[in-house]
């Protein structure tokens, strides 16, 4: 292995301790590298908190003078609730800064890289791209459409069903520690009420290798049966539900009341208007939702188009005919009739083996087309405009 991915690896191991804290902010690690030796390390630890750069140049101290500095993103250079941290590397005297991928953030774009090499650093960027994109992939999809990523994610057995009858869960413990992973990694974790009704889930990060605040939780719950006493409001914990326009405005208030948010919602294809979801959870600052079923929010999600990214878990059982499917076809085509196009823009992004199971990773082809957005250096970086 080169030096290069070896430091880069170290940064996302560090940017990566910062997971489920940092909302809206990126994942960000930093390693300072002098005479071969690592001197000074950072990451990210929370929105307002100093950024990854600073605390690695904190710790490195006078070394950072002439040392290289690995990082995943582009260092900002703008005044934001911190300072820049373009300012802090050219005054420590870092004489090369190795990232990953560009920040999209409007504020930087570019600039962070461009102001560096006007003071004479130098750059070399697209180091372990593909996994420094990964690793902040909601955070870039919301930078770039402004709007929050969405996964949609499910357990399936080989026949595509979601239930199985006297299990609670279809996938082994390690897609399980896996999923908890992915609700550390995105802000909220919505269900339809169905599910709540029937799973009890407690969408909390327990299984997480870290103690970490469960995500938002989200519901959609067309007629408010959501109980005001539910254990997630007496603990004071945020939850939005998602409601009708019919829905009873007493219930509302009561609701509202108890701690909860409201969102009321137009009548959209299965249900609710999923666009105007989309747009008014961006509302709420919410950067991105795991999506965990069941088939109705599922189908409704695929039928809109809303899922940016689809995670299956397969697990190796049959469930037969009398279990539930995860899409429901509904009404069924007739003979001869060609199925809706769903999810037609989705191609096949990974595969990993989880123990038993198999994870496949579908994305939609915007996110595909992430990669080369965060790697070509953005605008012009010989000063014309
Ligand atoms: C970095 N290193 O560790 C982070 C960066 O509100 P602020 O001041 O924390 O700024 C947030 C923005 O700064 C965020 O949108 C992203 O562009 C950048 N985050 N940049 O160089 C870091 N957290
Ligand atoms: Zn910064």
């Amino acid at each position: 292995m080169n030096d290069d991915r070896h430091y880069m690896e170290r940064v996302l191991e560090l940017a990566s301790r910062g997971t489920g804290l940092t909302f809206p902010n990126p994942l960000v690690g930093a390693v300072i590298v002098a005479g071969g030796e690592i001197a000074g390390e950072g990451f990210h630890a929370g929105a307002g908190k100093p950024h990854a750069e600073i605390e690695a140049i904190a710790a490195a101290g006078e070394s950072a003078r002439g040392a290289d500095l690995y990082l995943n993103l582009e260092p900002c250079c703008h005044h934001g609730r911190t300072p820049p941290c373009t300012d802090a590397i050219v005054e420590a005297g870092i004489s090369r800064v190795i990232f990953g991928i560009f920040d999209p953030d409007e504020r930087v774009r570019g600039q962070g890289a461009r102001r560096l090499r006007e003071n004479g650093t130098e750059i070399e960027t697209g180091v372990m791209a593909r996994e420094a994109l990964e690793l902040n992939l909601p955070y870039i999809h919301r930078s770039l459409t402004g709007g929050p990523f969405v996964m949609l994610k499910l357990a399936v057995t080989l026949d595509g069903r979601i239930t199985l009858t006297g299990e609670k869960y279809i996938s082994c413990s390690d897609s399980l520690e896996c999923v908890h992973g992915l609700r550390a990694r995105l802000e909220a974790v919505a269900v339809g009420s169905g599910t709540l009704r029937a799973d009890d889930p407690s969408l909390d990060r327990r299984l997480y290798d870290r103690p970490l605040d469960p995500p938002v939780r989200i519901v959609f719950d067309s007629s408010l049966a959501f109980p005001p006493g539910h254990p997630w409001l007496e603990k004071g914990e945020r939850v939005i539900l998602c409601c009708s326009e019919a829905a009873d405005a007493a219930r509302i208030e009561e609701l509202e009341g108890a701690g909860a948010e409201v969102t009321r919602l137009p009548p959209g294809d299965g249900g609710l208007d999923l666009h105007a979801w989309r747009r008014d959870l961006s509302n709420r600052g919410i950067t991105s939702v795991l999506v965990e079923g069941g088939a109705r929010i599922a189908t409704s999600m695929m039928k809109a188009g809303i899922p940016d990214r689809l995670v299956l878990f397969h697990a190796p059982v049959i469930a037969g005919a009398g279990e539930k499917g995860w899409y429901q076809d509904d009404p069924p085509p007739a003979f001869g009739e060609d199925p809706p196009a769903v999810g037609g823009d989705l191609s096949l992004s990974y595969v990993e083996v989880i123990d038993g199971d198999v994870m496949t990773v579908y994305d939609r082809k915007h996110v595909s087309g992430y990669l080369e957005a965060v790697t070509k250096e953005p605008g012009d970086v010989h000063g014309i405009d």
